[in-house]
Order: C-alpha cells, then structure tokens, then sequence
C-alpha cells in the first residue's frame, strides 16, 4: 500500500521579515517591534518598484525623464519619481519615523509624530543607476537607518543634529538590487545577509547567510573614461592590478549602477573606485545614502571603504546631499591602494 506523503511548508525558508525579528531579540530586544514593522516599509516599497521595473517596458509612460531636474541638478527619470513616492509612502505611513532624506528631495522630509514616537530617521536613494534604467541594465535602491538623537535637557534636537550622522551611526543599512533576480541584502551591525525575492510567493527569502567579501577579488571597477583626470596615484594603482603586481591578472567589470558593481564586489571581491575627476572634484557619489550604507556593509562583510584616504564611516556630514570619492573592497586590493598612495604622498 503507498503511504501519501504529508505536504508541509520546507521548513528551512527564512523571510527577511523573520530574520530581522530574530536578529532583534537576539541583539536589541527593546526595539524589536518598531525596527521590524519599520523594514516592512521598506520591504514593501521595493517590492512595488520591482513590479513598475519589471513591466516597465510594458506599460505606457513607465520609462524615460520626468521632464524635472532633482537637487543634483539631474534630469529625474519617471521610474526615480515613482520610487521615491513609494518609499515615502510606504515609510511615511509608519510612525517610527521622524524624518526621511531622500536624492530626489531637496530638504529633508519631516513628520509631526506624536511624543514616544519618530525613533528613526530613514536616508535613501530610491533608484540608483539612472542611467541604466531606459535600457534594462540593472538598478537598485539604496538606504540607511539612525536613531533620532534623544533630547538633551528636554530640547528637541534640530533637524540637522537628526540628519546630519556620522555613518558609525548607522543602526542598520541595505540595498535591493533589481538584477536578473530582485536581492535585499542588509546589514543591522550583525553580519551582512542576503534575501532573493520569491516572486510566486511575494517574499524575500534568505539565499545568502552571513556574506563575506572574499580577501581578493580578479576585478577592478572604476569609469576608466575618467582616467585621465584621476588623481595620479589611481592611475599608478590601476596599472599595478593590470600588471599582475598584486598576483593576478585583473579583468575590468563596470556597470555604472553603484549598487549592481558594489553587489559583483560583495560576493566575487576586488575593488570599486570612484575617485575625484575633473567635472567632480569631489567624487560624485553621495556621502549620504550612496557610500555611507555601501561603506557600513562593506566592513560587515570584511573589507574596507574610503574616501581614498579616510574610513567612510567616520566622515560628518555638512550637508546631506554632500559627494564624497568611494574606494572600496577587499582586503588585498584595498591593502595595495594604500600602499599606492603613500608612495605618491599624496
Ligand atoms: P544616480 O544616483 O543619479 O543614478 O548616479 C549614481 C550613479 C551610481 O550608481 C554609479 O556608480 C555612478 O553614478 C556612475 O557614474 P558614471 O556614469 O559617471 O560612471
Ligand atoms: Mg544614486
């Protein structure tokens, strides 16, 4: 007689929802709850700018420029404004937040919430790779959490005391990479896990426990078409990796999405550069939520981010849209890059 077989969920399938739970009570029990539901927000905003990207070919007016400039003087994409409006829709409806910072915002985005509310301050680039977006190459979104300061003497801290935080302060940090599969991937101080979206089921799902950069990567990823206007150690630097100096022969890999480069880096190693050029003397990447969340999780998973000579996350921001250059990766890489630059003195 055949025996039928019980059909149950697999029981190893980790949400990120459940992860972020666990990893609450394991490390910071007092904020479980508030921490979670406000992922949840952020989980589900990306979740409706995957669906938009997804069909975006398909849907009349999806693609191509809004017809608006954005604070960086950019032309904004219609696919940046609806994911900014979903993260702010999404976010905005959860009380735990106090004021969010976004790319495509001038000032920041503040809440009059009720007292013993609005812990946190939420920072983003709600679609990273602007660029790629009307030609199907990969594009992410990118954040960052701090706690608001709590009140001295009873003042309220200003608005620039909650914003402008050190990147030491993060309490957590991510990115969704919208790749041949959509991937959160997120850090909370506790190691750097990967979660891919199930799209039959709607949730994402650990793929990718504890990542570790490995300690050397074959890839070096930097706009080469800037080269010229490099800094000269850069340039020096680069030859070495080309030359097989540090024991390999280097291939390059550049996509020109940060969050797309940054994930080939995260799981294969190597070293992401985007130095000072001549039409941005200081880098051109966002101290705040492009190399600040980039930097937190770099470190968690073993490697080093700088501005070229200063630990990222030890920089205080001024203002928040402010640039900053961006090496990053893997140890050995990372390791020569200095050694390069010593060497030049500069
Ligand atoms: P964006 O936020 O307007 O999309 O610009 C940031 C992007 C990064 O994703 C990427 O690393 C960089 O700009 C590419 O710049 P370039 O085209 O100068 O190489
Ligand atoms: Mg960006």
């Amino acid at each position: 007689m055949s025996q039928t077989k019980p059909i149950r969920p697999d029981s190893q399938i980790i949400t990120v929802q459940q992860h972020i739970v666990q990893q609450q009570e394991a490390h910071s029990p007092d904020s479980r709850g508030t921490f979670s539901w406000l992922l949840s927000g952020i989980t589900l905003a990306t979740k409706m700018i995957q669906s938009r990207i997804r069909r975006a070919g398909l849907v009349d007016g999806a693609l191509g420029a809004e017809g608006a400039t954005n604070v960086q003087g950019e032309q904004q994409q219609k696919l940046d404004v609806f994911a900014n409006n979903a993260l702010i829709h999404c976010l905005g409806g959860r009380d735990a937040v106090s004021v969010l910072v976004s790319e495509e915002n001038e000032e920041p985005v503040t809440f009059d919430r009720a007292p013993g509310t609005g812990k946190y301050v939420v920072v983003f680039d709600p679609l990273d790779g602007s660029s790629n977006i009307d030609v199907n190459v990969n594009v992410g979104t990118i954040f960052s959490i701090y706690r608001s300061p709590k009140p001295a003497d009873g003042h309220k801290p200003s608005l620039d005391e909650e914003v402008l935080q050190s990147g030491l302060k993060q309490v957590a940090a991510g990115y969704v990479v919208y790749g041949s599969s959509t991937m959160f991937v997120y850090t909370a101080g506790f190691g750097v896990y990967g979660f891919t979206l199930d799209p039959a089921v709607g949730a994402y799902v650990l793929s990718h426990d504890n990542m570790k950069m490995p300690q050397q990567g074959q890839y070096y990823s930097t706009n080469e078409a800037n080269q010229r206007s490099f800094p000269p150690h850069y340039g020096t630097y680069l030859d070495e990796l080309r030359d097989g100096k540090l024991g390999k022969a280097y291939s390059s890999r550049y996509i020109g999405s940060l969050v797309a480069d940054f994930h080939r880096t995260l799981l294969k190693g190597g070293v992401f550069l985007y130095p000072p050029t001549k039409s941005h003397a200081s880098g051109k990447l966002r101290l705040m939520y492009e190399a600040n969340p980039i930097a937190f999780i770099t470190e968690q998973a073993g490697g080093v981010a700088t501005d070229g000579r200063n630990r990222i996350l030890e920089i205080q921001p001024t203002d928040i849209h402010q640039r900053t250059p961006l090496v990053l990766g893997s140890r050995t890489e990372m390791e020569a890059f200095e050694r390069a630059r010593l060497a030049a003195g500069a």
